[in-house]
């Protein structure tokens, strides 16, 4: 029985995708293989999990981008702001060449990338006031995932980052340590932050995605048939996952607005200048500008 990772609680679409991997492979081996999902942060913060993967003490996870920017800096890209057009644009990208790069790159520490999963577009939301120009967010703490991409981009966006772990949030928005976050929909539903943020600003300033990740130790100890079976369940759960999301989006829009939640548009232009100073910053480096280059090719 392998072991899995997730933040999310049981039912949230990556975490069933992880599951449909499992029963797969249960059925395929005859219950040889299979894999247990230890969900909502079960064993820990994302950051952690990863290492736990890497030193193969747990053999999956999966975290969003955002855990991955410092020790691989390609993730850096899809998670940069206004990158990405569109959803339609984000999968092209992820599920093309651009992807292929970023999941052969985990292998430099340890980890074999499975496949790219979907999360949405993230947007700002907070206990205090709508948010319409990077303005109105002078002075609020907004939480961000702790990677360094993150915690600019909420100061480019005009907040006060505040890295924190994702477990942390709903107890920090209700003790006002901090007054807002940023995610996507279906996130902010889930994880109940709605019962607290009544403004939810469609800021929808980047799609950092989410990857499956696998520790090199257990692929090594896997048959040969039973790798080629895992590699391949990966990427058969991708639209399997997707067809989750698309539902629980749609599910998560209309349960918050029901809540109470105020949705309002934003200047977008004024969030794009906002943020191409810290873009260009990061496109600097030759590596991080080709494939940033070729991501936008595929808009
Ligand atoms: C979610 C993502 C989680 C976690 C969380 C966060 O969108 O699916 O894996 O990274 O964001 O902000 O910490």
């Amino acid at each position: 029985m392998l072991t899995a990772a997730d933040v999310h609680p049981a039912k949230y679409p990556t975490v069933e995708a992880v599951r449909w991997i499992g029963q797969q492979l249960a059925a395929a081996t005859g219950n040889r293989l299979g894999i247990r999902v230890y969900h909502s942060g079960q064993l820990g913060r994302e950051n952690d999990t990863v290492e736990l993967a890497r030193f193969g003490a747990i053999n999956l996870t999966r975290v969003n981008f955002a855990a991955l920017n410092n020790a691989f800096p390609l993730t850096q890209v899809p998670a940069l702001p206004y990158v990405f057009d569109s959803v339609a644009h984000m999968r092209r990208a992820m599920d093309g060449e651009p992807g292929r790069q970023i999941l052969a790159g985990f292998a430099q520490r340890d980890l074999v990338g499975l496949c790219i999963y979907d999360s949405g577009v993230r947007c700002v939301y907070n206990v205090r006031r709508p948010i319409q120009t990077p303005a109105d967010l002078h002075g609020l703490k907004i939480r961000v995932p702790p990677s360094d991409i993150f915690i600019q981009i909420g100061l480019a966006l005009g907040a006060n980052s505040t890295p924190l772990a994702f477990g942390e949030v709903y107890s920090s928005l209700q003790t006002h340590l901090i007054d807002g976050a940023e995610n996507n929909i279906h996130s902010f539903h889930s994880s109940r932050h709605f019962e607290v943020a009544k403004h939810w600003s469609e800021t929808n300033h980047s799609y950092s995605p989410e990857a499956l990740l696998l520790s090199r130790r257990t692929l090594e100890q896997l048959r040969g048939e039973d790798q080629a079976l895992l590699l391949r369940l990966a990427t058969e759960s991708v639209p399997v996952m997707r067809g989750l999301w698309d539902a629980a989006e749609e599910r998560s829009r209309q349960s918050v607005l029901d809540a109470g939640v105020e949705i309002n548009t934003v200047d977008h232009a004024a969030f794009v200048r906002a943020t191409a100073p810290l873009l260009q910053r990061r496109l600097e480096s030759p590596e991080l500008r080709r494939l940033y280059d070729e991501i936008r090719s595929m808009a």
